[in-house]
């Protein structure tokens, strides 16, 4: 990034006690209380209000300065944006933080306990939604006009409870008592067809015309969540959409008697923004789902299109000048059919010149291979639901197919694959098809995984058009992950670089000369230890579980997936826990294993390993023969403000994830970030997080991309590495008694099936001895602590690439070519 902007030369100057005043003006008129009835979350409410009248100055500058400009923006749609609190991040971001903890303190509260009031905005699931919140931080704060387009759920991703080991998902309600920070915007609803039929007419000139007869119209309600840009300048919008009933009201059926049937489909209406589906990388393929996508790019297309026809009439020929749409993942994908429509069925543009439209407006982001996430709706659904739309993608493939023939000619073999439509005994619409097709940009989310998405996934799409697959390295704010959630490493950045490294992350390698500065190295540990205290007594608090804070505190935290390979690393705790019991003078480190996951709830098998990894943590926990060795806490409901607890007093991060199978992750780069080493395979991100820090700042291990292929080709068999490997024995064996489940035999044996008998699809048992190796040299690396201070701080120092401002400015450079527009004074 070129601007270099000081972090303290932000727009907003209120005094401690301007903002006192105003904290104690709406506890009495927002409120409704006083000083001495308040308690913390009527504090918590009282404080955001304060923040909001700053934030709201800033919309306002920030929108009309977009506006008088006529910025050309970029809308970025996603199905899931994972905003965490949002307190804490805007005074930090207004420059605030101070005065509004000085201000509390006055008035006798305690700021952290009133931050802790705010329920997590957990409108996601995992990296993809919080990639989405990361995003559009950076776009904000590098005054980029911009908008996040999304669906206001009324439930966000369950709450998860423990209970004798086992996962309860507990709904969300993030609004039951209100949220400070939303403003509803009625005069922008929009209303959204569904259901019904295409009538085909015949104009004068002889034109096929189509009109679409809905069967049902609900009603899109705007909620608009400021985004604060650091340094409070430039505030931009993340618009969610909150299913209504549209008010239609069915007289016929209310004159026959059924006035409750008619309310039968308000509800139906309102169904659709109820809940976030809470599965990480599978298609379910439910209706609603497809309903809630369409639902959200049809109201936002609508919002788009209303913005540019205020200030361009009919003229479509600025559309692309003035529109960008990125499209997160594919579940916008329907996006595509939907500006077809309007283009060809409203305005009554020629195929051709809507296609040259569409085709400059959307570009795609990829984040998986994993075929189970690649998603595919059937056809009779869609034709069901959007009849006119299946029609236009019919249209879009067949002119598809006849741009294949010209390329392939004759080749059936290419045109299947490339097909939108998969023949077989249901035909289904392949999302990813229609996205490459239907975009001028699609991008990988980190170098290896692009790769593979032009080499595996997508190799003819390559061919046909050269350039169109590109990279953009996935990011993090530093914003949120180190200034924020770690202040006090913050504070010692400062005064080694200057405290301008949050809007210009490589200025962390200006740490690096002092990698071997024997006093830096004590207060860099020192400032760990003590972040290692706090995570203690919130472990403490959580679990009722004593850890001692001496001990390496080893982190896995991410949802809970096969590929991800949690179950590798309990294994691995397993053997350590039996090395202790057959040698007590086995010598290791101490070490805390701390892990934080959410498992889908229909997902059996990482249901099973989170039991698995509760039971082994209550045996071991409670063994005082290895106690003072090994600890493991399984943390309750992992969520974006949890993390912000736990990375920065993480010593070791586990990225272990089956090579090829991780598109990026972003755990990884935060942990990183926050002097934790990784452990990890050659895998997504690790890879260049490899490149940066170098060999001796990381811990490297298992099979290559090319080594899993070339495993996986030759016939991979988990039973060799059972029988060969006596401690992988031992420890699967040992999952079949009834050791860790008293009573209950075999309660945990479902993964060691998965592992054997099940083939071990993500091998696990491959990678075992290279991990448990990886594990030593960790142990060993720790005893030294120079050595682990020296790779902490360059670990830090060495994480510049990944702040998300750099994602972002790839983004703008090599797909969305915008230009930032600061926002004027006054
Ligand atoms: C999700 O969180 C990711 C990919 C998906 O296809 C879905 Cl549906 C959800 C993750 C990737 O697993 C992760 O590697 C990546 O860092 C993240 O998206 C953001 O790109």
């Amino acid at each position: 990034m070129s601007g270099k902007k000081s972090n303290l030369q932000t727009e907003v100057t209120i005094s401690k006690s301007e903002f006192k005043a105003s904290v104690v003006k709406h506890l009495h008129c927002t409120l409704g209380t006083d000083e001495n009835k308040a308690n913390n979350h009527a504090w918590w409410k009282a404080t955001c209000a304060a923040m909001q009248e700053q934030v709201l100055e800033g919309l306002r500058k920030t929108q009309k300065t977009h506006y008088l400009n006529d910025t050309r923006a970029v809308h970025y749609f996603s199905a899931e944006f994972l905003m965490g609190r949002l307190l804490s991040n805007n005074l930090q971001n207004f420059g605030l933080f101070d005065v509004a903890n000085d201000a509390l303190n006055e008035l006798g509260v305690s700021l952290s306990d009133v931050l802790e009031e705010e329920p997590d905005m957990a409108l996601g699931n995992g990296g993809l939604g919080r990639l989405a919140a990361c995003f559009i931080d950076s776009l904000a704060t590098m005054d980029l006009p911009a908008i996040g387009y999304g669906i206001h759920y009324e439930h966000g991703l369950f709450r998860q409870e423990i209970q004798g080991g086992a996962q309860i998902e507990r709904p969300d309600s993030w609004r039951d008592y209100g949220n400070p920070w939303e403003i509803c915007r009625p005069e922008s609803i929009q209303e959204v067809s569904l259901y019904g039929y295409v009538e085909t007419k015949y104009g004068e000139n002889g034109r096929i015309q189509k009109e679409w007869h809905p069967g049902h119209i609900v009603k899109g309600v705007p909620w608009d969540i400021p985004v604060v840009g650091y340094g409070g300048k430039n505030v931009n919008v993340l618009r969610l959409w909150q299913s209504k009933s549209s008010g239609y009201f069915n007289w016929d059926v209310f004159n026959a008697g059924g006035y409750v049937d008619a309310q039968v489909e308000n509800v139906q209406a309102e169904t659709i923004s109820k809940v976030l589906y809470p599965n990480d990388e599978t298609e379910a393929g439910k209706e609603l789902r497809l309903i809630q996508q369409y639902f959200f790019c049809a109201c936002s297309l609508k919002d788009i299109i209303r913005r540019y026809k205020r200030a361009h009439g009919d003229d479509w020929s600025r559309f692309t000048d003035q529109v960008v749409i990125q499209l997160n993942d594919t579940h916008p994908a329907i996006a595509i059919p939907e500006l077809m429509r309007i283009l060809v069925d409203r305005a009554e543009l020629d195929w051709d010149s809507a296609w040259a439209i569409c085709t400059k407006v959307f570009a795609y982001t990829n984040h998986t291979l994993l075929p189970e996430a690649l998603e595919k709706w059937p056809a009779r659904m869609i034709e069901k639901i959007l009849p006119r739309h299946l029609e236009i993608i019919y249209e879009i493939n067949h002119r598809f197919m006849k741009e294949v023939d010209k390329k392939w000619p004759g080749d059936n073999e290419v045109k299947a694959k490339l097909s939108i439509i998969e023949e077989g005994n249901e035909k289904m619409v392949r999302m990813g098809n229609l996205s490459v097709i239907g975009s001028f940009a699609v991008n990988g989310v980190a170098e290896i995984h692009s790769k593979l998405v032009k080499q595996n996934l997508f190799p003819e799409f390559d061919a046909l058009w050269p350039g169109k697959l590109t990279n953009v390295t996935n990011g993090i704010t530093p914003r949120r992950w180190l200034k924020a959630c770690n202040p006090s490493l913050s504070k010692l950045i400062d005064k080694k670089v200057g405290a301008d490294w949050p809007l210009d992350l490589k200025q962390l390698e200006g740490l690096a000369k002092y990698a071997d500065n024997k006093t830096f190295q004590k207060q860099f540990m020192q400032v760990k230890q003590q972040n290692k205290e706090v995570l203690a007594a919130e472990i403490k608090r959580s679990l009722d579980l004593d850890v001692d804070t001496n001990a390496i505190f080893d982190v896995q935290i991410k949802r809970l997936h096969e590929y991800k390979r949690q179950h590798l690393a309990l294994l691995h705790i397993m053997a350590l826990y039996r090395r202790l019991l057959e040698n007590p003078d086995y010598d290791m480190h101490p070490r805390v294993f701390i892990f934080g996951a959410k498992a889908a709830p229909g997902y059996k098998l990482a249901k099973d390993i989170i039991f698995a990894i509760n039971k082994v943590a209550e045996k071991i926990n409670n063994d005082a023969r290895v106690n003072n060795k090994l600890k493991v806490a399984f943390l309750p409901n992992y969520r974006v403000s949890l993390a912000e607890k736990m990375i920065p007093a993480a010593d070791v991060s586990e990225q272990i994830s089956t090579a090829g199978k991780e598109a990026s992750g972003t755990g990884n780069m935060k942990l990183a970030l926050n002097g934790a080493i990784t452990v990890g395979t050659l895998d997504g991100a690790n890879i260049e997080i490899a490149e940066e820090v170098g060999d001796d700042n990381i811990f490297i291990f298992g099979l290559t991309v090319d080594e899993v292929n070339a495993l996986k080709k030759s016939g991979y068999k988990p039973y060799d590495y059972y029988y060969k490997n006596a401690e992988i024995k031992a420890v699967l064996d040992w999952m079949e008694t009834d050791y860790f489940t008293p009573g209950k035999p075999g309660a945990l044996s479902s993964i060691k099936q998965s592992l054997l008998d099940h083939g071990d699809q993500y091998l696990v048992l491959a990678d075992y001895e290279a991990y448990s190796e990886a594990q030593k040299r960790v142990d060993e690396a720790y005893r030294d602590k120079e050595r682990w201070a020296r790779m902490a701080i360059i670990n830090t120092a060495k994480m510049g690439k990944f702040t998300s401002d750099r994602s972002i400015q790839d983004y703008v450079e090599r797909v969305w070519k915008l230009k930032s527009c600061p926002v004027n004074k006054a």
